[in-house]
């Protein structure tokens, strides 16, 4: 057995005027609770430390790198991390990263038990859209805000397994979970900010957007025989509203917790590593069943190219 209990650290929502600190202190008694039950891993979502701000549309550059961490951990952070450290706790959780040379980046970071970082994901699938659209109910500009993550989906050793990261709409693309789980991932963590409407389709509403939600990560987590661990940032921020539904998947694809309410809240669950391994050596053995002779289409074409007449 390799046993991991994890600690889903869904937060509530965060409004436009909260201070960073104020979002610390939030972060840190979820970090204590989870220490009280036992977590070994503690997993917050994307973009953890403030508002969701990609609804926001903003033209001055000045008033968008507020949002911005340019170190981590900074100024703000670091009491978060000298209390994971202190507690014995790896985490993990999204922020807003501009980069020394200018570059803003959606990040996840995965620290050890003793604060250091030892794995970064920036995300790739960034939705929406870059530039003011009226015919929208809300905006999402994170194509505006982001570059598309460079890093590729790394999977990193830690705490005895294997771990990747993705950030909320990754989730939706099966490509996301098959690349980590041709490098034998046994754990995604995964932060999420996913608005309660779907602001092209108003008949698209919260139950929708679960359903949607629990597929994906249901599916991916079978199909490549692995643990996931979906946080979600929810509730009503300044009036726009996000769902919650936090849970952990197993490698055979159940949600085995999850989240009752849109408030902070810890989702935990003591995760064997080792339940990966039957898929991985069965059914999902990528190495005897796969035809990749068969996939080029996946690599070689972005958008579709239909057969001709
Ligand atoms: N944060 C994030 O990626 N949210 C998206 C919303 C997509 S709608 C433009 C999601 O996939 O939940």
């Amino acid at each position: 057995m390799r046993t991991i209990v994890v600690g889903g650290a869904q937060l509530g929502p965060i409004q436009k005027a909260d201070s960073r600190s104020a979002v610390v202190d939030r972060m840190i008694a979820l970090v204590e609770e989870a220490s009280g039950r036992d977590c070994d891993l503690v997993v917050y979502p994307e973009l953890a430390l403030t508002t969701f701000f990609p609804r926001w549309y903003m033209q001055d550059q000045d008033e968008v790198d507020q949002w911005f961490e340019t170190a981590m951990p900074g100024p703000d952070t670091i009491p978060l991390f000298d209390k994971a450290r202190d507690l014995g706790i790896a985490m993990s959780f999204g922020y807003a990263e501009l980069t020394s040379d200018g570059r803003h980046y959606n990040t996840s970071v995965l620290a050890d038990k003793h604060g250091q970082i030892v794995a970064r994901y920036r995300k790739v699938h960034l939705p929406g859209h870059d530039e003011y659209d009226p015919e929208r109910s809300h905006q999402h500009l994170e194509k505006r805000y982001f570059l598309p993550g460079d890093l590729g989906f790394p999977v990193t050793r830690a705490l005895g397994g294997l771990f990747g990261m993705c950030i909320c709409n990754d989730r939706r693309w099966p490509e996301t979970y098959r690349v980590m789980g041709l490098q034998g991932v046994e754990m995604i963590l995964l932060g999420y900010n996913t608005p309660s409407v779907n602001s092209q389709k108003p008949a698209e509403g919260s139950q929708d957007r679960l359903f949607h939600h629990r597929l994906v990560l249901q599916a991916g987590a079978y199909q490549n025989s692995t643990w996931v661990v979906a946080v979600a940032k929810a509730g009503d921020e300044d009036g726009h509203p996000l769902i919650g539904g936090s849970m952990i998947v197993n490698p055979d694809g159940k949600v085995v917790a999850e989240a009752v309410s849109e408030a902070d809240e810890l989702v935990v669950h003591a995760c064997d590593l080792d339940d990966c391994t039957f898929g991985k050596q069965t059914i999902f053995d990528f190495a005897r069943h796969r035809r990749t002779e068969h996939y080029g289409l996946i690599t070689g074409q972005t958008g579709v190219v239909e057969p001709r007449d």
